[in-house]
């Protein structure tokens, strides 16, 4: 891809936008940046971009500057539908995401990752697998580090791997983007709000291997019902991996053990016992079969496998043990931002949960949680912009206070639990409506448990 001269247009100026700008400048491209905030929110990113000679336009994108390019490369956080985009179509002007244009400069093969939940974890064990049976590995992508990103790194070489974690924001503008080997991890709704429906969000997933052929493998999961049916689409060769029965190729549990079957032929290969894994819940459990299948299709060795899966340690805010307070357990699980992760939370624990619930709505529906909160939550402690719904939701299925915020819930949970309970942050919503992130959520809710253990310390 020749960009040297030529108008390129990026939409959208967080970490994605930034690092897109500064990739293209670098191979001589005329970078405008363009981005809704304004100059004052953009704040620190717009001196070094100016310095590198990109041009910046903020406080909303101008229509003509849509007009003018040879090419647009889109953050994840930016919807390729708006109006601004279909014009620069009737101009013919080639509109892709920022994952698209880093795979047209990784050398690496790449092994993709993605479905509604699970995918930092399995990307981050993924990628320890991998160097732990010396690969030399890249990780990046939704994960935090932009795909672009690491592009000009030394390690970007043939025989090399990048290991991307992908949501369906970025899928959605891929078109020539070809993985040596996919994971579908589970298909769930999710970021409803951007994609208008499940058929909208799950089409947006599978992008990741439409592009696939036959050399290529695609990984799924043989116990979520819409990602078996993703098989009926693969071009590559179809592995599987299961908590629940034996698959035909893949990895699944036999007898207590993860085993991993090469070929429907091979015979079953032990890599560690379940109990070894060293994650807590269910779900782990396939986040930790989807990365064995893949790390092994990718040619590490069962033992080098099993050693990485061993020393692998909980990824921050997901189901994160926090401290134990007069005898309550405190876990933070902030990126439970959607309602299946908030279940596979709940589903870890026997029972006695105080739950704390709400954020920033994504048109989910949170009727589905009834069954379990009334099975196994003592209370529930509603939040941020989405607790009015919430609570119309929940209604009469469990107790619920209304906490209005976060510090106000950790009290009122504090104060109510008893030793033997669980207070539990995996609040089913984005984090939007009052934290900068899910990250921050997490650690404002970590800072409030560690206040109440030194006054309950003193
Ligand atoms: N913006 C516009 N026009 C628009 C929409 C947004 O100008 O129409 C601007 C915003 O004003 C803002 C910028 O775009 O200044 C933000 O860009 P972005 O939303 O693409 O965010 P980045 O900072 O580039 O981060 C993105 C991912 N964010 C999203 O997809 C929302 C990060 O995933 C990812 O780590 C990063 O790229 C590197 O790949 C975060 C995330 O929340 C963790 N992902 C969602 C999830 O996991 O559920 C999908
Ligand atoms: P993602 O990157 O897809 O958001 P994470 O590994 O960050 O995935 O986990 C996000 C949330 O989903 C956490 O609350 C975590 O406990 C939960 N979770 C992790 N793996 C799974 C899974 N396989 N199925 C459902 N929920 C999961």
């Amino acid at each position: 891809m020749e960009l040297k001269g030529r108008k390129v247009l990026v939409v959208g100026l967080g970490v994605s936008g930034f690092a897109a700008a500064l990739f293209l400048r670098r191979r001589g491209a005329q970078v405008t940046v363009s981005d809704l905030r304004s100059a004052e929110a953009l704040g620190r990113h717009i001196p070094a971009l100016l310095d590198a000679g990109v041009n910046v336009e903020a406080g909303g994108h101008g229509h003509a500057t849509f007009r003018r390019q040879d090419l647009i490369v889109l953050s994840p956080g930016v919807a390729p539908n708006t109006p601004e985009m279909d014009e620069a179509r009737t101009f013919h002007i080639p509109i892709i995401g920022e994952v698209e244009l880093a795979s047209r400069f990784l050398k690496t093969e790449i092994l993709a990752i993605t479905g509604s939940n699970g995918k930092t974890t399995t990307t981050t064990l993924t990628g320890e697998i991998l160097k732990a049976g010396g690969l030399t590995t890249l990780v990046g992508g939704n994960i935090g580090l932009p795909a672009v990103e690491l592009v000009d790194m030394p390690e970007n070489q043939p025989g090399a791997w990048s290991v991307l974690e992908l949501s369906s924001f970025q899928l959605e503008s891929v078109d020539t983007f070809h993985p040596r080997i996919a994971v579908l991890l589970n298909l769930t709704p999710d970021h409803l709000d951007r994609h208008g429906n499940l058929e909208n969000y799950a089409a947006a997933k599978e992008r990741m291997f439409a592009r696939q052929t036959a050399e290529d493998f695609l990984v799924l999961n043989a116990d979520d019902a819409r990602v078996q049916q993703a098989a009926s689409r693969a071009a590559g060769q179809v592995f599987w991996f299961s908590r629940t029965k034996l698959v035909r190729q893949g990895a699944c549990v036999h007898q207590g053990v993860v085993v991993f079957r090469a070929s429907e032929t091979a015979s079953l290969e032990p890599i560690l016992p379940v109990e070894a894994i060293p994650l807590k819940g269910a779900h782990n459990v396939e986040n930790a079969l989807a990365a064995v299948c893949a790390a092994r299709l990718a040619g590490v060795k069962a033992e080098k496998v099993a050693e990485a899966v061993r020393g692998f340690h909980a990824v921050e805010h997901r189901l994160e043990f926090v401290a134990t307070v007069r005898g309550v357990e405190y876990y933070n699980d902030s990126k439970a931002t959607n309602v299946d992760s908030t279940m596979k939370a709940i589903e870890s624990f026997p029972g006695r949960i105080h739950l704390i619930l709400g954020g920033k709505d994504k048109k989910s529906d949170y009727t589905t949680l009834r069954p379990l909160l009334h099975e196994r939550v003592k209370r529930v402690y509603t939040i941020g912009a989405a607790a009015e719904k919430i609570e119309a939701h929940i209604a009469g299925a469990v107790d619920v206070v209304h906490a209005e915020t976060l510090p106000a819930a950790v009290a009122k949970a504090h104060h109510a639990a008893e030793a033997g309970d669980i207070v539990l942050l995996a609040p089913a919503c984005s984090s939007f409506d009052q934290f900068e992130n899910y990250e921050q959520r997490g650690r404002v809710f970590k800072e409030l448990v560690a206040a109440k253990k030194s006054t309950e310390g003193k």
